[in-house]
């Protein structure tokens, strides 16, 4: 039984780290009776004071400097367990950066080592990929032969870069540098996929999020669904917010009912919850 859970957040710049991270934080002081609980004091808050500020005015919080990283250490019950959690922060350029150096610091060397369990962040309504290689597989043969113009039949062609593409190399390229072989299924790290922003997509009422990722990212859910375990593996929708906030005009509804009142989780059975921390307790429950 460990006493430590470290937490690798994955996600690129914009995709609402911060804002689950705040919020997540607020909950817990609120004592929100999530089924995480704070216990005890952190010794420190402060990376995510400009956060709480601004939420409790009714403001989202500033995007994060791409060179920033910063960690909360978080003393947390669980099922009577005591866990001191740590939850980072970072600017996602970080994220882009990696799969453009195809290489981590020594930052992230040391993160994903000591990390346990992932969760990573996607905003689906900020994917906008189409043609993919499911719905438009290139016709039979095009690859091995092609043709002198390739202007003309450019429409037709798969975009091999897509962001199912650039998440599954993401993921392989962690899975590499924590050295787990996806010969067997994946057990640890424990992942959990939060499509984030949940309140900007249009869905039914009913939709889970896995049919929602498998629809938009075919080959992500694909990829990830035949790796890990699935005792090891789930999708959550979170809206930390549960509406759109701006950085430079009050909400005022926002702020005068108290940022803990707004935001839910879709569980990965499609109900919803208030319970913000969900999705961090199934991955404390598989660490710890
Ligand atoms: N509608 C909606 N917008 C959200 C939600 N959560 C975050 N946002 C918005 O998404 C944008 C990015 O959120 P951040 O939390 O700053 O994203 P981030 O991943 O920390 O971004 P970086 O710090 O740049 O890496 C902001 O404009 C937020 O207001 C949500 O639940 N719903
Ligand atoms: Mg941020």
């Amino acid at each position: 039984m460990s006493n430590h859970a470290s937490v690798l957040v994955i996600g690129e710049h914009n995709v609402g780290k911060t804002n689950y991270g705040v919020q997540l934080l607020g909950r817990l002081r609120a004592n929100a009776h999530d089924s995480l609980s704070l216990d005890g004091t952190p010794d420190t808050i402060a990376p995510f004071d400009a956060g709480l500020t601004a939420l409790n005015q009714g403001l989202t919080p500033a995007h994060t400097p791409s060179t920033s990283h910063l960690e909360l250490v978080l003393p947390v019950r669980l099922n009577e367990q005591h866990i001191s959690l740590t939850w980072p922060d970072y600017g996602g350029e970080q994220v882009s950066e990696i799969l453009k150096s195809r290489s981590f610091s020594e930052a992230w060397q040391d993160r994903i080592a000591k990390a346990d369990a992932w969760m990573l962040f996607l905003r689906l309504s900020t994917i906008d990929d189409s043609p993919d290689a499911i719905a438009h597989p290139a016709p039979k043969g095009k690859l091995a032969t092609p043709k002198k113009s390739i202007k003309s039949d450019a429409t037709e062609t798969v975009k091999p870069w897509n962001s199912n593409a650039r998440m599954i190399e993401l993921v392989q390229m962690l899975l590499y540098e924590k050295r787990i072989s996806i010969h067997g299924r994946v057990k640890l790290p424990a992942l959990v996929v939060a499509l984030s922003c949940w309140d900007e997509i249009d869905t039914q009422k009913q939709d889970k999020p896995s049919v929602v990722l498998k629809n938009k990212l075919p080959l992500l859910y694909e990829f990830l669904t035949t790796i890990w375990d699935a005792e090891y593996f789930s999708i959550f929708g979170v809206s930390s917010l549960g509406m759109v906030i701006e950085s430079n005009k009050v909400n005022e509804a926002f702020r005068d009912e108290g940022p803990e009142q707004h935001g839910f989780v879709i569980n990965p059975d499609g109900s919803r919850t208030t319970d913000l921390s969900e999705p961090l307790r199934w991955l404390m429950e598989k660490v710890s």
